[in-house]
This record gives C-alpha cells, sequence and structure tokens, in this order.
C-alpha cells in the first residue's frame, strides 16, 4: 500500500499535509488486496493510466486488440481459477465491445467483472454530447448478474467487494463496475483511503445443502434400474474433483459429460457414456444431473432424444430456481456441488448397490461399438484431410500430452472435435459453452494460458478463427504457449457454396486456399501450413514441445463439413419454393 500512497503525495520535511490517495491507487490497492493479480482489457480515455499504475504496482496487465477477446479472456480465467476474471474498457465503445463477454460470462455462470471507464454523469445524464457518451449502468443491466457504479472514492473498497461478492457467490456470473472518469482523480486521505477497503471474506460460501433432500435424492437413486449421472460446466467449476470421482466410482452409475465437463473422469474411463450419449438419454429411468441445465444442449429433457421410458430426475444446482425450469424435478438438491456430492457420497454409506449390470452392460457395449467404428477413420491419411484424419492426430497428441488445455470453437470443427478428442484431466476443454458463440476463441486460449502455465491448443474452424483472429499477435506479444490450428475448409461449414444468382460469392464462402499461418509469421511466430494428417502431427507436436506461438494452417477438404456440424435440426428452413 505505502508504495501507492507515496505515487500520489510524499509528505516533505517541510510539508505536514497528510499524504493522499486517489481514485486511481485505491481501485488498483482493492484489487491487489483481494488476490486479483491480472487484469485484461484494452487501454484508452479514461483508464490508460489505471492500466499504467495497476503494471507499475505488481499487477499483470494484458492488453488485447479488441475488448471482447479481454472480456472473454476474463471469463474463461473466472471459470479456471474461481476468482473473478476482471476485464478493463474505456467508455461506450470499449464499454460494448466487452459487453458481449460479459453477457456470454453470466449465461456460462463464469464469474467475472467488467470495468468500464465512463464520462461524465452530468453530461450523461443530460444528454448533452459528451465524449463517448453512454449510460452504460442502464445498458449493462439486463445483460448481467449485477450492476454497480461508483462515485465516490471513499466507496472504492466496498465498490469492489460487493462486485467481487456478487460475481462469485451463488451462481457465479459476470457483474459490471462503472467508473467514471471523474472518480479516478479524486483524492483523499491515504490512511482513511486504506481503511476504506475490504478484503471479501469467503466469496462463495459453502451452500449445504438440507439434509432431507440428500434423503430423497438417494431415496429416488435406490429404486433406478438404468441410472446415468450428467455432469455440466458447474461441476468442473466446482472444483470437487475427488469427490466427484468418489461418488461415480462409489455408485457404479455411467456418467454422461457435457462438453466443457469432458476430463472431470478421463473420457477413456469404464463408466464413461459418452460415445453412448443417444442411448444413455433415451433409456435411462433415473438421471442425476450435477451442475448442468436442462437447457437445449440436453433438448429441455423431453422429446424423442429421451425417448419413451418414464424418467425422474435428481438435480443438484446451486441455484434454485433452476429446478423445474423444463421438467418436473424429483428430487431437488439445491447448495454447492463440493457439499452436495460429499453429502451423497456419506448418505450412500459402504454398502452401495450398484446398478444392475444388464444396463451398465448395454452402455459400455454401445460405447465399445462406437469407439470401434470411429477408430478406422481416425487413422485415414487422406490430402486434403477430412476431420476425421486431422482430429485422430490430435487425439493422439492430448493422450500423450493430458495437461494440455483445449479450446475449440466452429460447427463442424467443434462437433467432431469434441466426440473425437479424449479430455483426461478436469477443466481441459474449454470451448463455445451455452450460447454455441464464436469468437471466444484467443481470448480464452490467452488465458488459459496465463492463468494455468499450461500448453494450449486452439482448434479452430477457419470461421470461427476469424472472429478473434487478431488476437495472435497478443498471443506472439506476450510468447504464449499456444499452438492454433485453422481447420481451413474455405468457409463457413463448407467452402463449396456457390451464388446461383450473381458474381459475389456465397454467404458461407471464404477466399480460397487462405494461408493463416502467414498471419502468425507477420507477429514473430511459427507458422506452418499442413496439409497432410503427417505435417499437421509434426507441427502440432513441436509447437507444444517448443512451447512457441504458433499457427498451424490445416488444409480441410471444403467438402467434408454439414451445414450447422450436429445441430442443423435447428436451422429454419423454408417452404416457398422460388
Ligand atoms: O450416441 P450417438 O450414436 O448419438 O452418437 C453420439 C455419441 O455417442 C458419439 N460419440 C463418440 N463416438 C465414438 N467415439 C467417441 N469418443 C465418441 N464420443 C461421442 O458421437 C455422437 C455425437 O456425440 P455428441 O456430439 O456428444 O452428441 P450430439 O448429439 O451432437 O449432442 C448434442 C449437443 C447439442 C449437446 C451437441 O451437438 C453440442 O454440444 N452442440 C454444440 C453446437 C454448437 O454450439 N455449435 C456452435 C454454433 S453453430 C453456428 O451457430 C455457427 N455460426 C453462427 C454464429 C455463431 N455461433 N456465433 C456468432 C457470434 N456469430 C455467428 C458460425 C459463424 S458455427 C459458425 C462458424 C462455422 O464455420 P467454421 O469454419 O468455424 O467451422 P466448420 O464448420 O468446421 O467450417
Ligand atoms: P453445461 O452447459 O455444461 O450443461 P450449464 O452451464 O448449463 O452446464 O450449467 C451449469 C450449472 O452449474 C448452472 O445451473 C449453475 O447454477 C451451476 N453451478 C455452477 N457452479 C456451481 C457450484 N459451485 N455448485 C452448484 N452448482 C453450480
Ligand atoms: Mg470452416
Amino acid at each position: 500500500m505505502s508504495a501507492s500512497v507515496q505515487s500520489v503525495a510524499q509528505p516533505t520535511e517541510e510539508d505536514t499535509s497528510p499524504a493522499l490517495t486517489d481514485g486511481f491507487h485505491l481501485v488498483i490497492d482493492a484489487l491487489k488486496l483481494n488476490d486479483i493479480k491480472t487484469i485484461y482489457g484494452v487501454p484508452g480515455i479514461p483508464i490508460t493510466d489505471l492500466g499504467r499504475m495497476a503494471q507499475a504496482e505488481g499487477m499483470r496487465v494484458i492488453s488485447f486488440r479488441h475488448e471482447q477477446h479481454a472480456g472473454n479472456a476474463a471469463a474463461i480465467a473466472g471459470f479456471l481459477t474461481k476468482k473473478p476474471g476482471v476485464c478493463l474498457t474505456v467508455s461506450a465503445p470499449g464499454f460494448l465491445n466487452g459487453l458481449t463477454a460479459l453477457a456470454n460470462a453470466t449465461t456460462n455462470c463464469f464469474p467475472m467483472i467488467l470495468i468500464s471507464g465512463s464520462s461524465e454523469r452530468e453530461i450523461v445524464d443530460l444528454q448533452q454530447g459528451d465524449y463517448e457518451e453512454m449510460d452504460q449502468l442502464a445498458i449493462a443491466k439486463p445483460l448481467c448478474k449485477a450492476a454497480y457504479r461508483i462515485l465516490h472514492a471513499e466507496d472504492i473498497g466496498i465498490g469492489v467487494a460487493r462486485a467481487i461478492r456478487a460475481a462469485c457467490s451463488g451462481r457465479p456470473g459476470g457483474v459490471y463496475l462503472d467508473l467514471p472518469a471523474k472518480l479516478f482523480s479524486q483524492t483523499m486521505d491515504a490512511v482513511a483511503g486504506e481503511a476504506s477497503l475490504h478484503k471479501v471474506i469467503d466469496p462463495a460460501p459453502a451452500q449445504l445443502p438440507a439434509p432431507a433432500s440428500i434423503d430423497r435424492a438417494l431415496e429416488v437413486l435406490k429404486g433406478a434400474e438404468r441410472p446415468l449421472i450428467i455432469f455440466g460446466k458447474g461441476a468442473a467449476y466446482a472444483q470437487a474433483d475427488e469427490d466427484i470421482r468418489a461418488l461415480v466410482e462409489k455408485s457404479g452409475i455411467p456418467y454422461l459429460p457435457m462438453s466443457m465437463a469432458k476430463g472431470l473422469l478421463p473420457d477413456t474411463h469404464p463408466q464413461s457414456a459418452g460415445a453412448a450419449r443417444s442411448l444413455a438419454l433415451k433409456e435411462s429411468d433415473v438421471v442425476v444431473m450435477i451442475g448442468a441445465r436442462l437447457n437445449w444442449l440436453l433438448s429441455h429433457g423431453k422429446g424423442k432424444t429421451w425417448g419413451t421410458a418414464p424418467k425422474k430426475f435428481i438435480q443438484i444446482d446451486i441455484e434454485p430456481t433452476e429446478m423445474d425450469s423444463n421438467v418436473e424435478i424429483a428430487a431437488p438438491v439445491v447448495g454447492d456441488i463440493g457439499s452436495c456430492v460429499a453429502a451423497l457420497l456419506e448418505g450412500m454409506g459402504d454398502n452401495w448397490a450398484k446398478p444392475p449390470s444388464d444396463w451398465t452392460n448395454a452402455i459400455r457395449t454401445k460405447v465399445e461399438t462406437n469407439v470401434a467404428r470411429m477408430a478406422p477413420k481416425l487413422q485415414n491419411n487422406n490430402v486434403p484431410m477430412d476431420y476425421h484424419g486431422a482430429l485422430g492426430v490430435l487425439k493422439t497428441i492430448m493422450a500423450e500430452k493430458t495437461d494440455t488445455i483445449l479450446v475449440n470453437e466452429g460447427a463442424n470443427t467443434l462437433d467432431f472435435a469434441r466426440s473425437i478428442i479424449d479430455i483426461h484431466k478436469p477443466r481441459k476443454r474449454l470451448d463455445v459453452g451455452t450460447w454455441g458463440v464464436m469468437g471466444i476463441g484467443m481470448g480464452f486460449a490467452v488465458a488459459a494460458a496465463i492463468e494455468t502455465g499450461c500448453p494450449v491448443l486452439a482448434v479452430e474452424g477457419d470461421s470461427a478463427f476469424g472472429f478473434s483472429g487478431m488476437e495472435i499477435e497478443t498471443i506472439c506479444r506476450y510468447n504464449l504457449p499456444v499452438c492454433v490450428v485453422v481447420f481451413n475448409n474455405n468457409g463457413i461449414y463448407r467452402g463449396t457454396d456457390t451464388n446461383p444468382a450473381g458474381d459475389d460469392v456465397a454467404p458461407t464462402v471464404f477466399v480460397k486456399d487462405s494461408r493463416y499461418d502467414m498471419m502468425m509469421q507477420a507477429f514473430g511466430g511459427v507458422g506452418v501450413n499442413a496439409t497432410s494428417p503427417d505435417e499437421l502431427r509434426r507441427a502440432v507436436t513441436e509447437a507444444l514441445a517448443s512451447g512457441k506461438p504458433t499457427l498451424v494452417n490445416a488444409v480441410i477438404d471444403p467438402q467434408a463439413g454439414t451445414e450447422s456440424g450436429r445441430i442443423g435440426n435447428l436451422n429454419p428452413q423454408s417452404v416457398v419454393k422460388k
């Protein structure tokens, strides 16, 4: 603290006036006091000096080329660490650029804080046309969990504390913190300033489930003939990895991971039902949802995905209103996953009966059949590559380097990679999440590398990559161990669409045979053009071994994909014939 006090006003021998601090330093001190060590952002008026001073005070300040990616970085930092990731933006346009990430964080239950500088309240409220005028607080409110504005330096401590608690406690989410330009230069007595700061005590308190809810859940589970556990990214976030594994193994119940829950137990675990998804959903009679919502990704818990067998749901979630959101929940268990899973384990005792073997064998057989059916496709050496040939290579590499974090977006590139690439450890797969949003790629990759120190493999459709591609300069600038593989099939879904009516190319088609690898070379990184599985293997192996920022342009057959990957069914179809 003393360093920041001195930098504002240093009393000399003759000068007996009290030492001062200011808004800039109070914000930085409040973040540091709460163990927030990194700020992701884009500098500019009025927060340029905030970034500079934060860096001078020992914080890591990671500067991006666009706020959306800084915001995505902060969001995934929150997911990986259970502490709010912080994104810092300028007013109006910078704020709006960061807002997509804030909304996405909230939708995905990632704790993050978007801190934006803002213009003069008096002018904004009278709409007198200030520099970057915008009523940011009002705009942010519906898109995040909580939104606060701090007007006085003495409220900075409480404002930052409030933002941290709102982001982390209960269901995590995005918080907006509005800091008007005038706040930063407000001064106050340094001792009083220090006293005004708060270290948030227990920002996400354990929420113990009611004992009766545990008894009810175990009662429902005991009656199950064909039980299934579904893990969502909430279970990955909870970091209750050992108890989760114990629950699966003690219960003997097959489990299905949602995409970002892959790796909670290795995808190769004998109880994994990942490769028997349809069968497991259709035929199960009791489903235990742990940190997953019955949203579109699970067909809302009904319809043909779930078959006709009657089903009972047990749901563990920290958010009470999640219960019965789509279908009746027979046994709601409200609490944090760590506490709930521990209580279930205790309640199960030592003699818990495993599920009937005809059920577990049926799942196992289906898994083995699907895996065996896919295996030869993954060995193919086709040129140009198809998704299976290219992803087969990456699957092997990920199995050898299990600490690598996989970032994944696209349509076909996403859907094939999700089922082909096994994940072996918790929180090693980061993807488009609840919204299926393109553009998370480079922001997630940067923060994953910075927060964990692990190597990152970003597997990107060529369209998906384009949303955040400029951030490869950021990756090179900070010399991060990130290897980006662009699955270049010349377009969105496929590169073969034609325009029947004119000269412009079809809306889904890009410049053919682009060389994304050359973009990386422009920033001093390693760029490789890979036209065969062998070349791809060599390039990625070398990148992960060297830790050098690398981009591999993987040339994929433009005909290999399908419209919208695995979710083509969501595309509305025209019934009008012209
Ligand atoms: O059991 P069955 O028999 O059914 O088989 C299943 C599993 O059991 C089996 N399986 C396995 N078999 C063998 N071995 C193993 N290991 C194994 N594991 C599983 O495989 C099948 C399938 O399993 P899966 O995948 O688990 O099951 P399923 O049925 O697919 O699951 C359903 C879902 C819904 C859970 C799943 O499909 C899912 O998670 N989907 C997410 C889809 C998603 O979010 N997509 C992204 C959005 S698409 C679209 O919107 C795009 N846009 C528009 C756009 C977006 N999104 N955002 C913004 C800001 N602007 C615009 C754009 C622009 S995508 C896109 C770009 C696309 O182009 P690119 O160039 O980037 O990408 P390419 O397509 O590659 O060109
Ligand atoms: P997925 O997309 O993987 O299915 P979702 O994002 O739909 O996962 O669901 C995650 C759920 O996990 C949310 O309903 C959220 O409230 C819940 N959740 C997040 N963290 C915790 C926690 N620590 N304890 C209990 N539930 C949690
Ligand atoms: Mg593509």
